[in-house]
Order: C-alpha cells, then sequence, then structure tokens
C-alpha cells in the first residue's frame, strides 16, 4: 500500500469553477487498489497555497505526488493578459522540489495534449497521457517495485466494464464549495471522441473510441451523488453528449425510469435531433444545451473537416426552439479556409440563429498532433520548431484578422445574446454572480426576463 497525495492544481474560476473531476476518478481508482489517498484542490487554497502544500506533504507523508493538470491556456486569443497557468505549475513544482525527494506524477487534459513539453518544462519525474485510473496504479505498482519504467505511459484504452470506470470520490468539502461557486458539479458518462476536427486535441485525451458507462451505473451514481450531498445540477462532461449510437437516449430513459430529478446540461453537436428525443431529454432533466457549431458557413465547417452544413446547425437550433431548450452555440473564425467572404457569409448565417446564445473566438489554438499544426507550419504561421507550450493562434493568412474583428464586433453591436470577444460574456455572468445567480448564466442572456435565482 501507498500514500499518494493527489493535487489539483486548476485555480482558473472563468468561465465558472470547475470540480477537479479527473483527480476524483483517479482517487477512486488508487483507493480501490488499496493505497490510502489524500485529495488537495489548490483553488481551495488559493490565499495560502504553498503553505497549505507543504503542511500536506509534511502531515500526509506521501510515498508519491500526482499533479492533475487541467489547463494550459485560455484557448482564446482575445483573452486579456493572455494567461498561461504553466508558470504558476512550475512554481509549485519547483516548492514541492525543495522540501520532498519522492516521484512527481503528472497527469490530466492539459498535460495530456503537451506531455513531453511539460514534463521538461516543469522537471517532473513521471506522467500519464489520457485516463489515468489503470496506468496509475500500474505505474505505482511498478515504481514500488523497483520495476524500469518509462517517463511517460500512453494511453490504454480501458473496456466499458467494471475496471474502466470508476465512481469519483467526490469530497464533501469540494462539493459544497463547487456547488455553491457554479451551482452545478460535473460527470463523465463515455469517453473518446471518433470524429477527425482538424484542430481538435479531445481525441489525444480520451482516444478515438467511444466507451460508454452503462446508463444504469451512470444513474445510479447521479442518485447516489444526490443523497450524499444533495446536489441536484450537473454538467455532463463528454467530448460530445449526443452520439451517433444514441447511447445518450439510453441514459435519459435511465434517469427518467430511476426517477432521478437532476437538472443537467451538456455539449452537443448540431446533428440531426427529432423532437421525441428532444422530449425524452428535457424530461430527464435537461435544461440547456453548449453546441459546438464551430464553424459559421459551409466552406469553414469542411476547412475544420466538420461533416455537416450550416443548415444542420440552423435546423438543429430551430428544433431546440421549438423544444425550449435554451442553447449557446460557439463558432471561431479565422480557421482553414476563412477568406473575407466566408467572414461576410458567417456573420449573415450567425444572424438566422435566433433566439439562442452565440460565443465567437478568433482563431484557434494550434496544438499539436493535430492536422492544424501540419497545416500552420506548411503555411508557415509556426515554424516546425515551435514547441506549443506558449500559446499561438492559427489565423487563416487569407484574411485580416483586424478587419474580421471588427466585422464580428460590428454585427453583435448592442446585441445581448451575442458575445464578442468571448471575456465580453464572461464579464456579464461575473455581474451576474454578484446579485447570487448560478449555473451556466448565458441562458439568461435569451431570457433575460425570468432569472432563476438559486
Ligand atoms: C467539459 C469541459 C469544460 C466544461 C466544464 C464543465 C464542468 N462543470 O465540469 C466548461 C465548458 C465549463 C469548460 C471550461 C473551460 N475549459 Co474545458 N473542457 C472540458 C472537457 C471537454 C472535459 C473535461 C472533463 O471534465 N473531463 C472528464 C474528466 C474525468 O477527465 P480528465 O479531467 O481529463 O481526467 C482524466 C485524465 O486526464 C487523467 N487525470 C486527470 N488528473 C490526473 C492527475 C494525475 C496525477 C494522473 C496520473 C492522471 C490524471 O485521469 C482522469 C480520469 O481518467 C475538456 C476536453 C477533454 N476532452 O478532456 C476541455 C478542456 C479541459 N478545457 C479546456 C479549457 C482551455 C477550458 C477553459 C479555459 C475555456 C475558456 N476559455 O473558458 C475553461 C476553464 C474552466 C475552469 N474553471 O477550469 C482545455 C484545457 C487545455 C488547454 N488547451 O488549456 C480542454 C482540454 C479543451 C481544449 N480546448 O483542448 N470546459
Ligand atoms: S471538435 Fe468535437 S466532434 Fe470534433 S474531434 Fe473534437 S470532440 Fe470530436
Amino acid at each position: 500500500m501507498s500514500r499518494i497525495l493527489l493535487i489539483s492544481s486548476n485555480t482558473t474560476t472563468a468561465p465558472l469553477p470547475v470540480y477537479p473531476l479527473g483527480m476524483a476518478l483517479v482517487a477512486a481508482s488508487l483507493v480501490e487498489n488499496g493505497h490510502a489517498v489524500k485529495q488537495l484542490d489548490l483553488l481551495l487554497t488559493l490565499d495560502n497555497l504553498l503553505f497549505s502544500v507543504t503542511a500536506a506533504i509534511l502531515e500526509f507523508n506521501p510515498d508519491f505526488i500526482g499533479i492533475s493538470i487541467r489547463n494550459i491556456d485560455t484557448v482564446d486569443s482575445l483573452s486579456p493578459g493572455n494567461p498561461w497557468y504553466l508558470s504558476d505549475i512550475k512554481h509549485l513544482v519547483d516548492h514541492i522540489k525543495k522540501i520532498y525527494q519522492n516521484p512527481i506524477i503528472l497527469g490530466g487534459p492539459g498535460f495530456s495534449i503537451l506531455p513531453e513539453q511539460i514534463l521538461e518544462f516543469l522537471n517532473a519525474d513521471f506522467g500519464i497521457v489520457g485516463e489515468g485510473e489503470i496506468s496509475i496504479n500500474k505505474l505505482i505498482d511498478n515504481l514500488s517495485n523497483n520495476i524500469k519504467t518509462e517517463k511517460i505511459l500512453y494511453p490504454i484504452e480501458t473496456p466499458i466494464d467494471k475496471n474502466g470506470f470508476f465512481r469519483p470520490l467526490y469530497e464533501k468539502k469540494l462539493v459544497a464549495y463547487y456547488f455553491d461557486q457554479s451551482g452545478m458539479l460535473s460527470y463523465q458518462t463515455k469517453r473518446g471522441c471518433p470524429h477527425g476536427c482538424k484542430y481538435c486535441s479531445y481525441p489525444l485525451i480520451e482516444g478515438r473510441k467511444l466507451r460508454y458507462q452503462t446508463p444504469e451505473f451512470v444513474a445510479d451514481n447521479l442518485i447516489r451523488l444526490k443523497k450524499d450531498f444533495n446536489v441536484d445540477a450537473l454538467f455532463f462532461t463528454d467530448a460530445i453528449f449526443n452520439d451517433r449510437q444514441g447511447h445518450y437516449l439510453m441514459i435519459a430513459e435511465q434517469l427518467i425510469k430511476k426517477q432521478c430529478h437532476i437538472k443537467w446540461a451538456a455539449y452537443f453537436r448540431p446533428e440531426n435531433i427529432k423532437q421525441p428525443e428532444l422530449k425524452l431529454l428535457k424530461d430527464s432533466g435537461l435544461y440547456a444545451m453548449e453546441v459546438g457549431s464551430d464553424a459559421a458557413c459551409d466552406i469553414t465547417l469542411k476547412g475544420i473537416n466538420k461533416s455537416f452544413s450550416f443548415e444542420d446547425i440552423f435546423r438543429f437550433n430551430e428544433s431546440c426552439i421549438k423544444a425550449d431548450i435554451p442553447c449557446a452555440h460557439f463558432f471561431m473564425f479565422g480557421g482553414p479556409e476563412e477568406t473575407p467572404a466566408t467572414v461576410l457569409q458567417g456573420l449573415k448565417n450567425i444572424e438566422r440563429l435566433v433566439n439562442c446564445a452565440v460565443f465567437v473566438f478568433s482563431g484557434i489554438r494550434i496544438l499539436p498532433k493535430t492536422k492544424l499544426h501540419e497545416i500552420a507550419v506548411k503555411e508557415k504561421i509556426i515554424s516546425c520548431n515551435n514547441n506549443l507550450l506558449k500559446s499561438c493562434y492559427y489565423i487563416s493568412p487569407h484574411v485580416d484578422k483586424n478587419w474580421m474583428e471588427i466585422k464580428i464586433k460590428e454585427a453583435f453591436h448592442r446585441k445581448k445574446d451575442r458575445f464578442f470577444p468571448p471575456e465580453q460574456g464572461q464579464m456579464r455572468m461575473r455581474a451576474l454572480k454578484v446579485f447570487g445567480f448560478k449555473g451556466l448564466l448565458w441562458d439568461m442572456a435569451i431570457h433575460p426576463q425570468k432569472p432563476k435565482k438559486k
């Protein structure tokens, strides 16, 4: 049996603080394998962060420390101050190294995107790419038995049986904090994304193969969450909730059958969805959708390898309005194939999306092992030696960034449900939070007349 201190290094609170679900799952897997675990969330110790890390190490005396790295940056080229979270994590690791000699293991979605670069930059000992539950136990066994181990373990796509999925080890204090601050908790029902969008890092983190939890397992865990912590709202963190196989509908059926009575939101792909399906989702607790529309006209949708058209996005939105389900669409301008003509066409298309919120990003964060990276190197937007640790954004060489941003601002001027730059939306949400409102909050831009105070 080993003692493992897990640290969640994410202290970002925008657009809302998110429960460190990855850490909770890794903790569950370690406990199930007989290890002793302490979870430390740095967001809750911001005022005396290094002191609390020192105290945890001295009190718990861990054999290993695992650090969860969620965010590298904001993936938003217009973020004020262009935050880069790895510099704070570097301070953290340097501090730990001064007082602690045993191995430091890195993991998490941010880490998994740039594992070699982050391990070297932070000067940590080991890293696990992708899902951590099985790999961390394997690594700890190897290290405890002096078995020679690679510094970075790459993912094994675990099957969907009990060995693949664990019940997150939510902690009472953390649940109370996140539920109070953001009005929701997080839960993941499946892993993987089979689509191949040119810019996307999700398949690197979760793999391409879809692996599902059984609907019964999901419903039982949510019932338990409600019973143990009185939580009645959550975000399903699946890369895309509406998988083509329709597994998501089975989850909705199960939530109804087991009378979960939990409000939930999730990411959706704007593909054909019918009224009976939307009704089922709504009856099961769906209250808002975040829609990965991503590009605003057919040329740019094709440019990032989406298999749907703008007409699909439009129809999806109309169906949601009919079903009275609030939607927020997320678009990126400036991607491959963007030209002045596609910008104008895209803005015209977005005007057709009524009764919904729209967030627009300028440029696309270039990430390694993606097609976009290859294109960016080929088009000499970045050099092939750029290690991509610091954020760099793809902007199509056929469009002027400043002109594009002026056009977007003009098109969204005085529109309460259009957000550009995205920070504008966050400012409005911060203001709403001051008045005690919680949750995704953008839905209040669509229905400002009937805000629901929690
Ligand atoms: C859902 C989601 C959101 C939701 C979260 C809702 C909620 N209430 O939880 C919302 C929309 C709010 C959101 C916001 C943001 N997000 Co987000 N989000 C995701 C998404 C799709 C899933 C994250 C998740 O919960 N996964 C489920 C958990 C269980 O998996 P996990 O954390 O990866 O943990 C596993 C492994 O990583 C590993 N692991 C984790 N920790 C550890 C620790 C150790 C020691 C080990 C060994 C292993 C390990 O094991 C875990 C279990 O298998 C990811 C993309 C993705 N596919 O991962 C992006 C992602 C994490 N988000 C990202 C970003 C940037 C953001 C924002 C900054 C965007 C913005 N500008 O607003 C904010 C930040 C919010 C915050 N406060 O931190 C980036 C982060 C990387 C980067 N480029 O910096 C990602 C990777 C997407 C991307 N664009 O590439 N996000
Ligand atoms: S953008 Fe969405 S659909 Fe495309 S690969 Fe990424 S997660 Fe999958």
